[in-house]
């Protein structure tokens, strides 16, 4: 006999023993206990459902199938205004949302946004790794919503138009730019004088391509995978605020599921949101040349200009009175002294 039909004999046998016990295991693990839904606003190609599906996929195979994770991206579930307020009724399980959107529900939680304030990732990930995310996420359980600990990359934003290139804070005025919804946004393009207007990214392509606004901006990684670029002609590279998703859950529906699930589903999210960050790093640094290639003419300003037009304008000296000191200072500790 061979030796794998031996083995096939001796798992029959152990079968036939354990009859009684093994036919509900089976049948349990064919349907979840457990299917919850996970709702974004990006494109199925970016790498957050990229990276999203492959954590879906794990977290089945290491829950035995208990836990089934469904991924709907691209607004499928409605805008970001529909899903927060689906995440907070328990409407959808999971939510991801830019900190400055949430902000609507939680004000600490646009600090990150916070205008020329970061200089690269290193310093990004240390403030939200570190205390300034605490401090964040803290504020986010007191609003009744549970938070996963990494905060997911969306980028550096920059500033696209099919109008003209943006070289210093003067050709900010007047230009009629989309902002997503939320009074951060809105605060900074006003103290450029430009006329913002608040789109849920859901309506952003139609309004470029009928341009009810001239421009708007996003990080290239989503200016690439939402093909911005086929209705717009220039980007410039004005890195003027770092944004990030949070992992949001409805806390009822995360209270529901047994700590040995809550578990491997939180290891899950954090580690996708690990490699989702250097995915993004890596598009945002190589997609120019790309982009390029498709008609976008790109430009780089210096930022100073920038920076001191917003500090003129007493937006830093504002925004610090809303947030209080103490966030301020967490701000301050990992970016440098802004009003
Ligand atoms: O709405 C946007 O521009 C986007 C996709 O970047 C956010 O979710 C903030």
């Amino acid at each position: 006999m061979s030796f794998s039909r031996r083995a096939l004999l001796k798992v029959s046998a152990a079968s036939a023993v354990l009859g009684g016990l093994g036919a509900p295991l089976v049948a349990r693990a064919q349907t979840a206990e457990f299917t919850y839904k996970y709702a974004n606003n990006l494109p199925d190609s970016h790498p957050m459902n990229v990276r999203a599906r492959e954590m879906a996929a794990a977290i089945k195979t290491e829950t035995n199938g208990r836990f089934d994770l469904q991924v709907f991206p691209n607004n499928q579930l409605g805008s970001d205004t529909d899903m927060l307020s689906q995440i907070r009724s328990g409407g959808v399980e999971f939510f991801t949302l830019s900190g400055l959107i949430l902000s609507t529900l939680v004000p600490a939680a646009s600090i990150n946004g916070i205008g020329f304030a970061f200089p690269d990732y290193d310093t990004v990930w240390k403030a939200m790794d570190g205390g300034l995310g605490a401090h964040v996420r803290g504020e986010i359980k007191k609003a009744g919503l549970e938070v996963m600990e990494k905060i997911w990359d969306n980028g550096f934003r920059q500033t696209t138009s099919s109008t003209k290139s943006i070289n210093g804070p003067e050709d900010y005025k007047g230009f009629k730019i989309r902002v997503p919804v939320s009074p951060l946004w809105t605060s900074m393009f006003k103290a450029f004088d430009a006329a913002p207007a608040s789109i849920n990214f859901s309506e952003v392509y139609s309004a470029l391509q009928t341009k009810i606004v001239e421009g708007q901006e996003n990080p290239l990684a989503i200016i690439s995978t939402a093909k911005l670029y086929e209705v717009q002609k220039f980007c410039s590279l004005t890195n003027h605020m770092w944004d990030g998703f949070w992992f949001l859950a409805n806390r009822r529906a995360w209270s529901q599921l047994p700590e040995d699930v809550q578990t491997i589903v939180a290891k899950n999210v954090n580690a996708a949101a690990v490699n989702e960050r250097a995915d993004v790093a890596k598009l945002n640094a190589n997609l120019q040349q790309e982009l390029a290639g498709k008609g976008l003419a790109f430009n780089q300003p210096s930022i100073t200009p920038f920076r001191e037009k917003l500090r003129a304008a007493g937006f830093y000296a504002e925004w610090k009175g809303k947030y209080g000191d103490q966030a301020w200072e967490l701000l301050e500790k990992s970016v440098g002294k802004l009003s």
